[in-house]
This record gives structure tokens, C-alpha cells and sequence, in this order.
């Protein structure tokens, strides 16, 4: 039995005010429903755009496109926004809208617990707050995975991974290590290499390379954007027909695959030196990890300020990195680009719903839910780009509109019908169950990489679906794949 307490207006908790939150509180006061809290554990928002500000860091999703629909971006002067440019565009939003007053900075939940008929949300110094619905818009790739390397202590330099990006660090005339060769490390290879007296990239796998350069936006289309009304819409749907396209090839269309196969080969043709060009060669298929995304990174790694190293990283010392054929690179700076947890999605929070049944116990398996967007057993708990939202190159601003408007239909209802909503459990595993299995037969699963989108069993975390189809499949909610209990 659900039952929700006799609030007139649900009080709702947004968990993170990263992109996600900010749309929750912009469709929430839409709605006129402005009693609700974003709490929000730093001490400002944005989400990924706040905490990654390594050199280079930037947005490989064309920023026309990487912008809310009902506010298409106007300013960018090139095809990719830079982590600064987009941390203002997201912040100037949050702020046009109205979202910024509802924030609560510095307030890290720990514990949420439904009580039969609302969740009490205990934050991390011990405070309690009550709510009707919470939703989470924590993000996935926000807990930073920091690898076991020996004698990482033992480094007189600066070490930190690259969200976590030092100020005091300086690169500039450096002796700069990166670890990783993921979308973070290779920008910042590119951004670093001229500044740098000398990198050494320390690659463990090579990584396929979609080249897609960084052009410049002409002043008249800029001039277009301002002031012809509905032109940046258009050009914005131009960038999603291209954008998509990548998207095929990740799902499985043979054609599409082909052709972004052989723009990486391509790309990875231009490296002159064979041995190199042999160090850089993955030897699984394109589109198994996540592509990155750049069409400057081999020449940055051709300069003769840069080494590529792939014998393994043996142990860290006073004064640099030992690797395994004896060698000592020493450096002043080391930065890991090591990723990030992607499985650990709300955790470390813990979550109990109806008749104390936990987190734990319905994801002890598999990250169990309904769409990315809701939790059996959790009534009135909605998430927003949860477990098994689409991956590949899609942008992740599409995912979160489409998320975020479907949970604002189980909002209505739970507003207008005065009930709490859970998904079916059986209708949940069904519809996992055809994700999983769809996407265990997609590059992802058969491809024959490790990456961050596969769980401890190998099987991708992600639903191989093209944005057109997940927002014709998440239109409106299926009522009767809900339990609802009038109050
Ligand atoms: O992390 P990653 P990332 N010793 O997990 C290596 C998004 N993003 O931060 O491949 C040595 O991709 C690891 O090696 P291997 C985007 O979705 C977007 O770069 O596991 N190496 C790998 O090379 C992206 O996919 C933008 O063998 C170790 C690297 O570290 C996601 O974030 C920009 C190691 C990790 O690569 C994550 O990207 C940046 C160890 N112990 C990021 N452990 C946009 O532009 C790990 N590695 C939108």
C-alpha cells in the first residue's frame, strides 16, 4: 500500500543541480509547483561543467546542439562549447528561469527512506527533510575512479585526477604526465602539448579517434542566430540529423558503421611514424569504448615535446612514474584521467523504499528500473539519466529533456490524482531484460573492449536506443505500467 501525505502541493527534493537539476526546477516552476529544493552538495551548480576544468575541457557534442531546446545557445563561436562557455550558458539559465533560489548549497544527502507515505531525506550532518517525490539528478559520471597505483603518496609533484583539476598546478614549462587516453585525457593532451616541456601520455589501451574538427562559426550565421527568429532552431535540428547519424552506427546500422570506421582508420592513417601509428592502433572495434571525439589529437601526439608510452605503469615515485621496462619518467605534474564510476550511480546514498526494501536488494544484480526514470519498490523516487540511459555520442541534453518530461507527466498525476507512483516490478525487469539483451549484441557488448559502459558481467549499462525512438517510446507514461495508490 502507497500513500501519499495530504500536502496540497507535493514538497519534491531535487537531488544535484547539475544540467538535469536545472531542467527538474525549470519544468517544476513551470508547472507553478515551486515548492521544491535542489540540494546540491558543492558550494555552486553545473554539475560536470563545475567540476571539470582541466586545459582543453570542452564539450564534443556540437553546442547548438548541447543546449536546451527552448533555449538554443546563440553565443559559441565554434562548433565545440569550452567547459567555461558551457558552465555560464548553464548557469545564466538557472538563473533566467528562476532555478538558482531554490538551491542548497553544501547539502550532501546520505540516506533516503520512504515511511509508507513519504521520504524522509537525511543529509550527510544529519539533518532531516520531508518530501512528497524526489527526484535524482545525480549524473552518471560524476564519482571520480582513481586507479591502485604503488607509490602514488610517494610523489613530491602535484597528483590529481582530472576532475579534480588542481589551480595551484601550472603546466605551463612542465614535465606534465597523463594517465588515461579517454575523451578527458586527450583533450587535455591537445590543450597541454604546446605548453608543456614535455608529456608522457601513458596509454594502457589506444583509443579509436572520431576527427571532427573545432571550426569557427561564421559572424553571419552568429548574426543569423540572433535575429532571424526560428533560424537557430533550424540549425540546431540540422546538427541532430548529423549528430544522429553517428548515433546509427552505435545501434547498428551496418552502413553507418562502415563510414565511421573508416573516417577513424582514416584519421589514424595521418600519423606518420609506423611504430607510433602501431602503438596508437586499438586492436578491438570502433565504437566499443565511447568514441573520443577530436581532430587535433594526433598531431599533439606527433610533437617532439610528446611521448606516447604504453609499456605498463609499474609504480609512482618522488619523482615521476616508474614503468615496467624500468624506466623513470619524472615529472613535476601527474594527472590521472581515469575515469569515472559509472555503476556507482546515487551511491555512496542509500535508498529504502516500501517494506524496507533497499537499493541494495533490487540493484544487487543489475542497476534494476523502469526507463532510466523510475525505481520499483521506490514510490514517488524518479531518476534522470539513470542506469541504462542511451550511450554512444548521443547528446546527453536530449536524454535529459526527454527524461525530465516524462517524469513531470508522473508528477502531474501525482498531483492531479493524489497518488504516489511505482513502477511494476515484473513490467520493469521485462522491459530490462530487452535492453540488456539488445545491447549485449550491439559493438558495446561484442566489440571486444573494456569500458565504463559495462557492468561487472560485461554487459553494457546502456540502452542502444536512437534519441528519436526513445522520445517516441517516452511521449506519455503507460498508466497501467504504474501502481498508484489514491490518498
Ligand atoms: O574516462 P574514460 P574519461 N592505469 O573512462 C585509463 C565523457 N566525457 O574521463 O581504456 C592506466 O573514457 C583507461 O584505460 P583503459 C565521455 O562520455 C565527455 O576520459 O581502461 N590507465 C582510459 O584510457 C567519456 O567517455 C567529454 O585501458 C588507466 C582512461 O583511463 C567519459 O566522460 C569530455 C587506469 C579512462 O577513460 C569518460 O571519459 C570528457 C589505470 N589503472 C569526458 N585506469 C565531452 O567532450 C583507467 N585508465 C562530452
Amino acid at each position: 500500500m502507497v500513500h501519499v501525505d495530504d500536502h496540497a502541493t507535493p514538497r519534491v527534493l531535487v537531488i544535484g543541480s547539475g544540467i538535469a537539476g536545472i531542467l527538474t526546477g525549470i519544468e517544476l516552476r513551470a508547472r507553478g509547483l515551486t515548492d521544491f529544493t535542489i540540494l546540491e552538495k558543492a558550494d555552486t551548480l553545473g554539475g560536470t561543467w563545475r567540476d571539470n576544468v582541466y586545459p582543453g575541457v570542452a564539450c564534443d557534442v556540437p553546442a547548438h546542439l548541447y543546449s536546451f531546446s527552448f533555449a538554443p545557445n546563440v553565443h559559441p563561436t565554434t562548433r565545440f562549447a569550452s567547459g567555461p562557455q558551457l558552465w555560464d550558458y548553464f548557469r545564466e539559465i538557472a538563473e533566467r528561469y528562476r532555478v538558482t533560489e531554490h538551491i542548497r548549497y553544501g547539502t550532501e544527502v546520505a540516506d533516503a527512506r520512504w515511511d509508507g507515505s513519504r521520504w524522509t531525506v537525511t543529509t550527510t550532518t544529519g539533518e532531516s527533510l520531508v518530501a512528497d517525490v524526489v527526484v535524482s539528478a545525480v549524473g552518471r559520471l560524476q564519482q571520480p575512479s582513481l586507479p591502485d597505483i604503488p607509490g602514488i603518496s610517494d610523489f613530491r609533484g602535484r597528483v590529481f585526477h582530472s576532475a579534480r583539476w588542481d589551480p595551484a598546478a601550472d603546466v605551463d614549462g612542465a614535465r606534465l604526465g597523463i594517465v588515461g587516453t579517454g575523451s578527458s585525457a586527450t583533450q587535455m593532451t591537445v590543450a597541454t602539448a604546446p605548453r608543456v616541456a614535455h608529456l608522457d601520455l601513458f596509454q594502457r589501451t589506444a583509443q579509436w579517434i572520431f576527427p571532427m574538427d573545432n571550426t569557427p562559426i561564421p559572424w553571419w550565421r552568429r548574426t543569423l542566430m540572433r535575429l532571424v527568429p526560428g533560424y537557430a532552431r533550424r540549425y540546431r535540428a540540422g546538427i541532430k540529423r548529423w549528430v544522429d547519424e553517428i548515433g546509427r552506427a552505435a545501434t547498428g546500422d551496418p552502413r553507418a558503421a562502415d563510414e565511421r570506421r573508416q573516417a577513424c582508420v582514416d584519421a589514424l592513417n595521418t600519423v606518420r611514424d609506423p611504430d607510433l601509428r602501431a602503438k596508437l592502433t586499438p586492436d578491438y572495434e570502433v565504437g566499443c569504448k565511447r568514441l573520443v571525439i577530436s581532430g587535433e589529437f594526433y598531431d599533439a601526439v606527433q610533437r617532439d615535446n610528446v611521448e606516447v608510452v604504453t609499456a605498463g605503469i609499474q609504480r609512482v615515485e618522488a619523482d615521476g612514474v616508474r614503468t615496467t621496462d624500468g624506466e623513470l619518467h619524472e615529472l613535476d605534474t601527474l594527472v590521472l584521467a581515469t575515469g569515472f564510476h559509472a555503476d556507482a550511480y546515487l551511491r555512496p546514498m542509500t535508498v529504502t523504499g516500501e517494506d524496507g526494501i533497499t537499493l541494495d536488494d533490487i540493484w544487487a544484480d543489475v542497476p534494476m528500473n523502469y526507463k532510466s526514470v523510475a525505481l520499483p519498490h521506490m514510490p514517488n523516487f524518479f531518476l534522470i539519466n539513470g542506469p541504462f540511459s542511451p550511450g554512444g555520442s548521443a547528446s546527453v541534453l536530449s536524454i535529459i529533456e526527454i527524461h525530465v518530461g516524462y517524469v513531470m507527466q508522473l508528477i502531474d498525476r501525482v498531483v492531479a490524482d493524489r497518488v504516489a507512483l511505482e513502477p511494476d516490478p515484473d513490467r520493469s525487469a521485462e522491459l530490462l531484460a530487452a535492453i540488456r539483451e539488445q545491447a549485449s549484441k550491439t559493438v558495446w557488448g561484442t566489440g571486444g573492449c573494456s569500458s565504463w559502459y559495462l557492468d561487472r558481467n560485461g554487459v553494457p549499462l546502456v540502452n542502444p536506443i536512437l534519441l528519436d525512438d526513445l522520445a517516441a517510446d517516452m511521449a506519455h507514461p503507460e498508466p497501467t505500467d504504474f501502481h498508484a495508490v489514491p490518498r
